[in-house]
C-alpha cells in the first residue's frame, strides 16, 4: 500500500486526487511554482514542495523537479491529474527507473495511444469500430489524391502526432485537397516537430461520444457507458453529460463491452477514455486518452463510484473495487466548465476573486480549487471550477443546473457562467439536439457585432 502519493498537478485536479487519498488514508504531497505558493492545493495537501518559478514548462513540467520532489518527501507514486505530464511516456519511464510507480497506464500504452495512426490500428485490430480513411500515414499528395478518389469526400487529413483538434484541415473536393493536404503538413510539422498525416473521412454531422473504461493491468477491462462531449469550442469542451441522450441502451452496452473487452486484451492500466464520432447510429473511433479526463464526474455521479480511487488501486497492484455487473446507470449528470474568461471572445481573465461562494445541496458538486480573496494567476489553464449537477433524469439534472449556477458567485471576475444560464433558454440544449458543430453556430448568432 502507498502511504504517500505527490500530485504532480494544480488546481482543481489536484484537490481531487488529494481528497481521494486522504478518504483511503495516504497522506499527499503538493507540488507548485512560485506563482502557485497560495494557492488551495498546497494549502490542503499533507506536505508541499515548491519546484520551480511560475511557468508551466519550468515547474509542473520539470520531470527532475518532480522526481526530486518524490525523493525529499518520500512519496512512492505520482498521481499526474489531466494535462502537464499526464500523458507523456517519457515521464512513466524515467518515474519507473527512480523505482517509483505511476499511477496511470504503461508508457508503451501511452505511447501507442499518442501517435494517432498506430492508435486507430490497435483499436481496429481489437474489434473497435473506426473512422473510414488511409491505411497509415499519407506520403504525398498524389497518394492523398488517391485515397478520397477510393473513399470519396469530403475529407479530413490530421496529424499523427495531432489530437485535439489541432492540425487538422477538411477538404470538400479534388480542388481543395492541394491546399488542404500542404497546410496540415506544415502545420503538423510547426506544432508537433512532425509533418506526417493521415486522412479519414469527414464525418459532417457528428456527436462526441466518449466510452470510460477502466482495466486492472491484468486482462479485466470494464466500461462505464459514456459521455456526450459535443458542446465545444475551438475544441474546448465547455458542456458534458452521462448518458449520452441520443444513446440507446442497446447501444450502449455493445459499444461498451466493444471497448472494454479490448481494455481486457491490452491489459490495460487504470483509467482511460475511447473517444468516438457517432452519427447515424454508428460508431467511430477516432482517438483514445490515457488519463483520468476533466469530465470525469458526470461519469462517478451516475455510477456512485470514485475513479481515483480506482486508480490508485489499480497502481498498487489491487482489483477494482467493482465487476462490469455492480454497475448500473443511476439518473442523468450533467458538467459546466467554469472558466476564467470574458464573454464574448473568452479572452483569459485572471485576476482577484472578491466573494466566493459554492452552490450546494441535493444532487450538487462544485469541484474548484477557488477561495475568497484568491488571486488567479495568469499563466495556467482558465479552467477554475466545474459544477456537476445529478438528477434522476435529464429532465431534473437541467432544472437543477439552472438553480445551482444561480446560487453560484464568483465576483472579481468574468467567468463562461452567463453562456451556461444563456444555453439553459435553448430548446435544443433541453431536447438534447445538438452536435460537435451546435455551440460555434450558436456563438455566431449570438455573439453582438
Ligand atoms: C473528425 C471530424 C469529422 N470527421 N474526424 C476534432 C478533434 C479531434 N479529436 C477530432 N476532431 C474531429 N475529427 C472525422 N473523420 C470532426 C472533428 C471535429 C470535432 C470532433 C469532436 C468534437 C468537436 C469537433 C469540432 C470540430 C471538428
Amino acid at each position: 500500500m502507498f502511504d504517500k502519493i505527490l500530485i504532480a498537478n494544480r488546481g482543481e485536479i489536484a484537490l481531487r486526487v488529494i481528497r481521494a487519498c486522504r478518504e483511503m488514508g495516504i497522506k499527499s504531497v503538493a507540488v507548485h511554482s512560485t506563482a502557485d505558493a497560495d494557492a488551495m492545493h498546497v494549502r490542503m495537501a499533507d506536505e508541499s514542495v515548491c519546484i520551480g518559478p511560475p511557468s508551466g514548462t519550468q515547474s509542473y513540467l520539470s520531470i527532475p523537479a518532480i522526481i526530486s520532489a518524490c525523493e525529499i518527501t518520500g512519496a512512492q507514486a505520482i498521481h499526474p491529474g489531466y494535462g502537464f505530464l499526464s500523458e507523456n511516456a517519457n515521464f512513466v519511464q524515467i518515474i519507473e527507473d527512480h523505482g517509483l510507480t505511476f499511477i496511470g497506464p504503461s508508457a508503451e500504452h501511452i505511447r501507442i495511444m499518442g501517435d494517432k495512426i498506430t492508435a486507430k490500428e490497435t483499436a481496429k485490430n481489437l474489434g473497435i469500430p473506426v473512422v473510414p480513411g488511409s491505411d497509415g500515414g499519407v506520403p504525398d499528395v498524389t497518394t492523398a489524391k488517391k485515397v478520397a478518389a477510393d473513399m470519396g469526400y469530403p475529407v479530413i487529413i490530421k496529424a499523427t502526432a495531432g489530437g485535439g483538434g489541432r492540425g487538422m484541415k477538411v477538404a470538400l473536393n479534388e480542388a481543395e485537397l492541394d491546399i488542404a493536404f500542404s497546410t496540415a503538413r506544415s502545420e503538423a510539422k510547426a506544432a508537433f516537430g512532425n509533418d506526417e498525416v493521415y486522412m479519414e473521412k469527414y464525418l459532417q454531422k457528428p456527436r462526441h461520444i466518449e466510452v470510460q473504461v477502466f482495466g486492472d493491468g491484468k486482462e479485466t477491462g470494464i466500461h462505464l457507458a459514456e459521455r456526450d462531449c459535443s458542446l465545444q469550442r475551438r475544441h474546448q469542451k465547455v458542456f458534458e453529460e452521462a448518458p449520452g441522450p441520443c444513446i440507446t441502451p442497446e447501444e450502449r452496452a455493445r459499444i461498451g463491452k466493444i471497448c472494454a473487452d479490448a481494455i481486457g486484451k491490452m491489459g490495460y492500466a487504470g483509467a482511460g477514455t475511447v473517444e468516438f464520432l457517432y452519427e447515424d447510429g454508428e460508431f467511430y473511433f477516432i482517438e483514445m486518452n490515457t488519463r483520468l479526463q476533466v469530465e470525469h464526474p458526470v461519469t462517478e455521479a451516475i455510477f456512485g463510484v470514485d475513479l481515483v480511487r480506482e486508480q490508485i488501486r489499480v497502481a498498487e497492484g489491487l482489483p477494482m473495487s467493482f465487476t462490469q455487473d455492480d454497475l448500473e446507470i443511476n439518473g442523468h449528470a450533467i458538467e459546466v466548465r467554469i472558466n476564467a474568461e470574458k464573454l464574448p471572445n473568452f479572452a483569459p481573465c485572471p485576476g482577484k476573486i472578491t466573494a466566493f461562494h459554492a452552490p450546494g445541496g441535493l444532487g450538487v458538486r462544485m469541484d474548484s480549487a477557488l477561495y475568497d480573496g484568491y488571486s488567479i494567476p495568469p499563466y495556467y489553464d482558465s479552467l477554475i471550477g466545474k459544477l456537476i449537477v445529478h438528477g434522476r433524469d435529464r429532465t431534473e439534472a437541467l432544472a437543477r443546473l439552472n438553480r445551482a449556477l444561480g446560487e453560484l458567485i464568483i465576483d472579481g471576475i468574468d467567468t463562461t457562467v452567463p453562456l451556461f444560464h444563456a444555453l439553459l433558454q435553448e430548446q435544443d440544449i433541453h431536447t438534447g439536439d445538438y452536435g460537435i458543430h451546435w455551440l460555434e453556430r450558436w456563438l455566431e448568432e449570438n455573439t453582438p457585432g
